[in-house]
């Protein structure tokens, strides 16, 4: 392990990762992201809360964690393109590391369903995106028949080197902690994430980090939670785009993880979401619907008398609120306007 936060996950714990001296390393100084107790959360739960902030990753979302080792292992590999079907998330940071690396980087993505800042990013790092008339898993069906010929690399979570990388977060986390916690909440949709989250803890036990592992409790949006009801999703729907995914990839992953640390996978609305969505922003939070799944699904189970008291949940929190600023709007009050005067603007304001 290296001390140098700033070189990326890589390097800071490449003895866990499958590198070797000459792998070329892409990084964007990924990882290393804050864990922070939320007052609120703990007073309304009576738990200790926190909250990993995965939206202050160089693209904003935890997808970089993995895409750093996946474009490294495909740059090494001597691939000239990636490739990726993707809700926004992935897109935008297989766009910023291959543009880093100098590969190549396709994308097919759901058209009318990924948020604008996602969109941008996978454009201005100049990935060659096509919408397509189908969902997510459409998208991923058809992306995964490109990655069959020649020398592209498939950078979706079925590429192991995507969990690899992001089960780091988990070493992060038994790090800050002293160990883990015992109550791991994430939101789910291609289910790669909780996957990771599970092989970094029980990897932090192995090597003496933490003596203990969390439950694992993942949480999908009400209308595409294929986990839940134990079957696909033909037509997922859900305000939080970056889940809108009806036939995971990483299913037996989420349910190893669950069943092996005694945890679940719930569903949680639309209007619990953008209520979570709302009350972190009230804390100074701000990040995309998807993430907040983690901590709507927090509030459900405090007010099932399933926390226990005092107890140290960590809420994963996945991408950053720019991403979907047209959500925040959705929801924000809206702004107010007055002439280039005191008066009207001290009126506007209410100040007085
Ligand atoms: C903010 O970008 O699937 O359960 O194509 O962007 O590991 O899929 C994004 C997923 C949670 C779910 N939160 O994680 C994609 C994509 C945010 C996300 C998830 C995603 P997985």
């Amino acid at each position: 392990m290296t001390d140098d936060r700033s070189a990326g996950i890589i390097e800071r714990y490449r003895d866990h990762l499958p590198v070797s001296s000459t792998t070329p390393v892409v990084s964007l100084g990924e990882g290393d992201t804050p864990l922070l107790l939320s007052e609120g959360l703990s007073e309304r739960t009576g738990a200790r809360v926190y909250l990993k902030y995965e939206g202050l990753n160089p693209t904003g979302s935890f997808k970089d964690r993995g895409m750093t080792l996946a474009v490294s292992k495909a740059l090494e590999a001597g691939a000239g393109a990636v490739v990726c079907a993707s809700t926004g998330n992935t897109s935008a940071s297989a766009a910023a590391y291959a543009a880093r690396a100098g590969l190549v980087c396709a994308v097919l993505v759901p058209e009318g369903f990924v948020a604008l800042g996602k969109l941008a990013q996978a454009l201005i790092h100049g990935a060659r995106v096509v919408e397509i008339e189908g969902n997510f898993d459409v998208a991923l069906t058809l992306t995964k028949e490109i990655a069959r010929s020649g020398e592209i690399t498939l950078v979706n979570s079925v590429n192991p080197h995507r969990i690899e990388g992001q089960k780091t977060a988990a070493f992060e986390i038994v790090e800050a902690l002293g160990g883990a916690p015992y109550l791991h909440l994430i939101p789910v949709g291609n289910a790669g994430n909780i996957t990771a989250y599970w092989k970094g803890y029980r990897e932090a036990l192995e090597v003496g980090w933490s003596e203990t592992t969390p439950a694992m409790h993942g949480f999908q949006a009400e209308g595409a939670a294929p986990i839940v009801t134990g079957k696909a999703v033909a037509e997922p729907n859900t305000i939080a785009t970056a889940i809108r995914i009806g036939n995971p990839a990483s299913w037996e992953g989420a349910n190893e993880a669950v069943s092996a640390s005694n945890g679940s996978i719930s569903a949680v609305s639309d209007p619990e979401i953008l209520e979570a969505y709302t009350m972190l922003a009230s804390e100074g939070i701000f990040v995309e619907p998807a993430s907040s799944a983690s901590v709507a699904g927090l509030l459900k189970m405090s007010d099932a008398k399933r926390i226990p008291a005092g107890a140290t949940v960590v809420c994963i929190l996945t991408g950053h609120g720019l991403k979907d600023p047209e959500r925040a709007l959705a929801m924000a009050p809206d702004r107010m306007k007055a002439p280039a005067e005191l008066d009207p603007i001290r009126d506007q304001l209410g100040l007085d």
